[in-house]
């Protein structure tokens, strides 16, 4: 719910209240149960909320009659995240990909909107020049989801011919991956100076950002940084997002950046997980980078970088092969990282 709030006031909106309920399954046609919804109705008088906001994907008959108990506008997590999306992207590739996944979360809700509309209208029957309008819009929906696929299909080809020209060049390609607010561009910032835009919001990259690097051993590595995850990331972008997500495919090695400050640390880990098992790339070459290490130190005192590798190196537990603490923002940890990544490509690239 925290995070919920963390999106909500990314989206701009502000949050005046929030409301749990614990149920074995959401009720088929107002996700609460009836309690629930009276609770959520009366808080409407003391906190002025005017729109409501669902951890969850809404079906469009629970989001129709939530809107029609609560009289105020129902949005549900993914509209949300598509919202946010829809605020960030830059390129044109960037925004093609939102909006391809806007209007994919938009079709099968079309039917509902519109009953919605005519009920408001004064109730004029449910068939009737409504349904005709309904098959109208979904085809212009299915025509403007047409095209922004064979648009974004021209993005693709263009990447993999950049892509393909970059591996004959031959320079490994490093990727960041991480959940949403982890600290990625700051890494890269605070490693190649490359000046990405950090903000403590989520989702503040989508579009992706590449640099060159030296390692210690003078050899040169491209480091990218792209769009974050997050727990139930709408499937509607992960299969917009391909295009920009298929660089990850390319890469000689995941750069896995954790905010290991977070309560939700191990969550926020699994959800990556997930998402790159979606991808299929369980298999590449991992380094994890456990990040913001300094919110983990005893602020009592002042402490430098090697005070601090020392002391959390084997607290609460003894830090693994692969993995490496920094603190992208105070730049500790940085020499360790990228002899860490040195290690791991020369494994790679090594001739058999
Ligand atoms: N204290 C502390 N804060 C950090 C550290 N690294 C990043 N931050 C802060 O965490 C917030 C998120 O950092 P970003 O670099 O934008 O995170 P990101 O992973 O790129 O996030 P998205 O692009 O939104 O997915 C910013 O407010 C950073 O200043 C760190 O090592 N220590
Ligand atoms: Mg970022």
């Amino acid at each position: 719910m925290q995070e919920l709030a963390q999106l909500a006031n990314t989206a701009g909106a502000k949050v005046v209240g929030k409301l749990v309920q614990r149920l074995p399954v959401p009720t088929k046609t107002h996700y609460l149960g009836e309690g629930k919804l009276e609770e959520l109705l009366s808080l409407k008088s003391i906190t002025g909320y005017n729109v409501v906001i669902f951890d969850d994907e809404l079906s469009p008959l629970q989001q129709r009659n939530l809107e029609d108990s609560l009289n105020v506008k129902v949005i549900d997590r993914v509209a949300l995240i598509l919202d946010i999306f829809a605020r960030r992207a830059q390129t044109r590739e960037g925004q093609l990909q939102v909006e391809l996944a806007q209007h994919q979360y938009l079709y099968p809700r079309l039917a509902g909107q519109w009953s919605h509309l005519e009920r408001l209208g004064g109730g004029i029957g449910t068939r009737g020049p409504g349904e005709s309008q309904i098959e109208t819009d979904r085809r212009i929906i299915q025509k403007k989801i047409h095209r922004l696929k064979a648009q974004i299909e021209q993005v693709r080809k263009h990447r993999l011919l950049y892509r393909q020209k970059r591996k004959r060049s031959g320079i490994p390609v490093v990727s960041l991956v991480g959940y949403t607010n982890a600290g990625k561009s700051t890494l890269l910032n605070a490693l190649s100076r490359a000046d990405v835009f950090v903000d403590d919001k989520l989702f503040v990259t989508l579009d992706p950002t590449t640099r060159r690097l030296t390692l210690p051993d003078r050899s040169t590595v491209l480091i990218t940084d792209t769009v974050g995850f997050i727990r139930k990331l709408p499937p509607t972008i992960v299969t917009s997002f391909r295009a920009t997500l298929e660089e990850l495919t390319e890469a000689s090695v995941l750069l896995h950046v954790v905010d290991l400050s977070s309560p939700d640390a191990a969550q926020q880990c699994q959800a990556v997980e997930d998402i790159l098992a979606d991808l299929d790339l369980m298999d590449k070459p991992r380094i994890t980078a456990l990040n913001k290490i300094d919110l983990m130190l005893d602020s009592g005192r002042s402490w430098n970088e090697e005070e601090a590798l020392d002391y959390l190196s084997d607290h609460p537990s003894p830090v693994s092969e692969n993995t490496a603490l920094v603190s992208a923002s105070k730049k500790w940890g940085l020499t360790g990282l990228l002899e860490l990544i040195n290690r791991i490509l020369s494994k790679i690239t090594a001739p058999v």
